[in-house]
């Protein structure tokens, strides 16, 4: 089978298991029909080269930064989860982020994450932000510490999971409301081609985001005006507790970017080499002043919607009943045949055959990231808690402030 042919037949099974999926919606299956052969006519656009293959001509030690980014993020969300479940005195909280890595690390391994803040690219992310947040250069250590309020945190503990950013290396922050940042990232990629500077603003959202008013906005606007901006939209299949066909009528949501006149693009989400060559096409789109791209990545979460519910300490994701969902909102059986397709694997297995990695440093570069990880949460242990008399600051400008004129 050509690799062409391969990827017909891997879409075809997706789009069957997306019908199943879509069952308990009947009217929903005529739409499906068509969104399958929506599905094949992208993967005849891949093939004919509407996506290069950035990926393959990467230097060595690139690749191996992008797997060491991986199990970084991977060995965060673990050791964050195990804290949550074992030590009763942990404040911090988590929407884990483990099975999506790759979307994360694809898409900023094509952007400019350190130097000054007038070149960096800008991340704006969601209510799901510690793989984001790793993958564009914020300091675990530091991010561990706000996660659990400690003043020593990246931001002064007074963020949380749901505020955390890192002006330093252009993670403009985690969200808490759906939607609105995706508006405010247009915003900057609007200043960014009004003061011609080549700098890229990139949202990351859900699929939950389809049905928001500002997904609509922020791309119109954007394909309006050209603007440097990247939707990348992760479909994990869920928003909370329902299926995404519960409020979205096509199974792949990129092609709503053709309502825009703009690229959608589906991408597996699980290989972080398809999500680079997509992500680097649309940065080089967005700084040639082509203007946006919807990626869609299809992807997966293992733990639950927020916090670890379900999950065993030392064990990787969650196949137990959430309490806060009203029912069991999916099958265990649909975990666990994601978690057969898990990101860290396919990426190590891809650089051993490209003859970048062997088993051996592959292993040693994820007990590496695992000790960091246990390291980070130790050291943010040791930290002193904000002081609830320290709650008004930062919120109000302390003393005079002197005029400014703009203009
Ligand atoms: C404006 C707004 N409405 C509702 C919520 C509650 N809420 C938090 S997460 C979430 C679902 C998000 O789903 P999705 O966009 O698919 O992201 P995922 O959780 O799957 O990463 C909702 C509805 C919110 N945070 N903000
Ligand atoms: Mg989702």
């Amino acid at each position: 089978m050509s690799e062409l042919e391969n990827k017909e037949a891997s879409q075809e099974a997706d789009s069957g298991a997306w019908l199943s999926s879509a069952s308990r919606r009947s009217f929903l299956k005529g739409v499906a029909g068509a969104g399958a052969a929506i599905s094949l006519m992208n993967s005849r656009a891949w093939a004919d080269g509407d996506i290069a293959f950035w990926a393959k001509d990467l230097p060595n030690d690139k690749l191996t930064e992008m797997f060491t980014t991986i199990v970084r993020i991977r060995w965060h969300e673990r050791t964050m989860a195990d804290k949550m479940i074992t030590d009763p005195k942990y404040r911090g909280y988590n929407h884990f982020y483990a099975g999506q890595e790759a979307v994360a690390v694809g898409v900023c391994s094509a952007l400019r994450n350190k130097g000054p803040f007038e070149e960096l690219d800008l991340v704006y992310s969601s209510h799901r932000p510690t793989g984001h947040a790793i993958a564009k250069g914020v300091d675990m250590k530091k991010m561990a510490a706000e996660n659990d309020f400690r003043s020593t945190g990246i931001n002064g503990g007074y963020a949380g999971e749901m505020h955390l950013s890192d002006k330093s290396c252009g993670f403009i922050g985690a969200d808490g409301m759906i939607g609105p940042g995706h508006v405010i990232a247009t915003g900057s990629a609007f200043a960014f081609r009004a003061r011609g500077s080549k700098q890229v603003a990139v949202v990351f959202a859900g699929d939950g985001t389809y049905a928001t008013p500002h997904f609509h906005s922020a791309l119109n606007n954007a394909a309006l005006l050209k603007l440097p901006f990247i939707y990348v939209l992760e479909n994990n299949l869920y928003h909370q507790y329902a299926h995404y066909s519960y409020s979205c009528p096509m199974k792949d949501i990129a092609d709503a970017a053709r309502t825009y006149r703009i690229p959608g693009v589906v991408v597996d989400g699980q290989d972080v080499f398809q999500v680079y060559n997509a992500a680097k096409t649309a940065v080089d789109r967005a700084r040639a002043g082509e203007g946006p791209t919807l990626i869609e990545a299809k992807t997966y979460r293992y733990y639950n919607h927020w916090g670890a519910p379900g999950a065993e300490a030392g064990q990787l994701g969650a196949f137990g009943y959430d309490p806060l969902a009203i029912s069991s909102f999916r099958p265990e059986r649909e975990v666990r045949e994601w978690m057969v397709r898990d990101p860290v694997d396919i990426c190590r297995n891809i650089l051993i055959s490209w003859g970048v990695l062997d088993g051996a440093r592959a292993a040693a570069i994820e007990a590496a990231a695992k000790q960091e990880a246990i390291d980070a949460f130790a050291w943010a242990d040791q930290q002193p808690y904000c002081k609830p008399e320290d709650g008004l600051r930062h919120v109000f400008v302390e003393g005079v402030v002197p005029a400014r004129q703009f203009g």
